[in-house]
């Protein structure tokens, strides 16, 4: 490390000591305040689907950035100038919020048997510092130094991000939307029977308890099953993953599919104790209470926003699940306040003003197919990518594996990809050329024949040597979050 000016061997030493004591304590307030002034201070929005790439996400890019200097990031401009000097990781000013399980995941990929991070199942967050040399530093030798860049990162089950949109939807609304989704294949054979049982509730006939209990397990039995089947529109989310819930009577409440027979005078006018006005009850409480502070919690401070996708799940899984993915990520892209603002306002009420949409896990495709992921990736968003335009905000798409799990082989004169499956043992695989757009028709033929599959972490990362996590392009796509920031 260099030490022209006797600051990098002291790097959390002196100078910071006040500056971490802080951290540790809880940084007030007002410190928060006047790092976001002085622009040195950022909410990251690590946003994607369950089971698209968060967590993963998040535990490298804290390692390379940790282990900046035997990591790979060429394109992450800060690294390739010097002058990142060292990177610490705090708590987040936030008492309730238990603090990201960093080291446990990195312990996870390095292990002789390698595992990725568990599944989320509630939230957590915490402060990244980045101690940056300044550029105009090395050109004027009375500018100041050195300065701290603090990232504020939260991870949260993938799970709640689709209750987002319901903030604007009122019961009857939603009511209206699983009626027309639920006839559609394929979500009409996942509900079976419960179709027809949800759609002959009369709505304002009085309420039985027992049974609308045993119609809400047969519902998030249903929810569970499109999970699986990789559809990405599964509302409400906590009726998958609760998290921490006092009163879980407001969990108690389906869709009643046939209110479009009645008019909004007929349904406000529903007695008390019918079905319409306790589910609706429930709904509005389960926004107010759960969704209302979730969002407040976590999207309304965001400044800077990375969308995360998993298109090579979406290709696996075939038309329909594609369709609803780019449904799903329109609808959570409109829930962003976008724009740019005077930084006082920015303190007060923060606009996202960078977006970026990032395919994940590339690594289970070759190299040479990586930019038509990135191409289809911008077909995908599109109408999420609109959103933002229409806000004078042009977002970027990327390509990134967070993880680099796989090598690139040969055989009998053609590239494929080797690494280790789900089950840990050796596999190799050739796989369809990846489209650059949306397939149509017979060019679906190849997936629907064969699926890519699922990887394992590569094995020989070491925990002791602090080895950097190999990865693709995480450097670009830090570069696109923060690079602005860094000089
Ligand atoms: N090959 C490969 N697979 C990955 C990579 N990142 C994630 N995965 C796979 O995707 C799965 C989900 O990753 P997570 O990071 O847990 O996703 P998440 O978005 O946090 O999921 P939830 O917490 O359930 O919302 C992992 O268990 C891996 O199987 C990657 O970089 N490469
Ligand atoms: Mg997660």
């Amino acid at each position: 490390m260099k030490d022209s000016d006797g600051f990098v061997s002291n790097i959390f030493k002196k100078p910071l000591k006040s500056v971490i004591h802080k951290a540790e304590e809880g940084v007030s307030s007002a410190a928060v305040q006047i790092e976001k002034l002085r622009d040195q201070r950022f909410c990251i929005g690590i946003t994607g689907l369950s089971q698209s790439g968060k967590s993963t996400f998040i535990t490298s890019l804290i390692n390379q950035l940790q282990q900046h200097e035997a990591a790979n990031l060429p394109g992450f401009s800060p690294v390739l100038t010097d002058r990142l000097l060292g990177v610490k990781i705090h708590p987040l000013d936030a008492p309730e919020l238990p603090q990201f399980p960093y080291e446990a995941a990195y312990r996870g990929l390095t292990n002789s048997q390698p595992q990725w991070p568990a599944s989320t199942v509630d939230i957590s967050g915490c402060l990244l510092e980045l101690r940056l040399e300044n550029t105009a530093s090395r050109l004027n030798p009375f500018r100041r130094q050195q300065f701290s860049l603090y990232l504020e990162i939260r991870d949260y089950p993938g799970e709640w991000l689709l209750d987002l949109p319901l903030r604007e939807m009122s019961y009857a609304r939603w009511c209206a939307q699983c009626s027309a989704q639920y006839t559609q294949p394929p979500r009409v054979e996942l509900l079976g029977d419960l179709l027809d049982d949800l759609q002959h509730i009369d709505p304002l006939s009085e309420v039985d308890e027992t049974h609308l209990q045993a119609l809400h397990q047969r519902y998030v039995h249903f929810l569970n099953a499109c999970k699986r089947n990789h559809l990405s529109l599964i509302q409400p989310g906590r009726f998958l993953l609760s998290g921490q819930i006092e009163d879980t009577e407001i969990l108690c409440f389906v869709p009643l599919l046939n209110c479009g027979d009645y008019n909004a005078g007929q349904l406000n006018s529903a007695p008390k104790n019918s079905y319409y006005k306790v589910c609706q009850r429930r709904y509005q409480r389960y926004i107010k209470e759960l969704v209302e502070p979730f969002y407040k919690k976590f999207f309304s401070r965001i400044d800077r926003q990375l969308v995360l996708v998993d298109i090579i799940s979406a290709l696996n899984a075939g038309p329909e699940y594609i369709d609803d993915m780019r449904q799903a990520l329109a609808n959570i892209t409109d829930s962003f306040a976008y724009g740019r603002r005077h930084k006082l306002l920015q303190l007060f009420s923060p606009k996202i003003d960078k977006v970026i949409f990032a395919a994940t896990k590339i690594d289970q495709v070759l190299s040479e197919d990586h930019e038509a992921v990135r191409q289809l990736l911008a077909v995908i968003v599109k109408q999420a990518y609109r959103n933002a335009q229409h806000e004078g905000i042009h977002p970027i798409c990327e390509a990134t594996a967070a993880v680099r799990s796989s090598k690139e082989i040969k055989h009998e004169n053609q590239q494929g990809i080797s690494g280790f499956g789900v089950e840990g043992t050796p596999i190799g695989y050739i796989h369809p050329r990846i489209p650059n757009r949306i397939p149509e028709g017979d060019e679906w033929r190849p997936f629907q024949e064969w699926k890519i599959p699922p990887l394992n972490p590569p094995k020989g990362i070491s925990y002791q040597n602090n080895d950097a996590i190999p990865h693709i392009r995480i450097d670009s796509v830090l570069n696109a979050l923060i690079g602005d920031k860094c000089i």
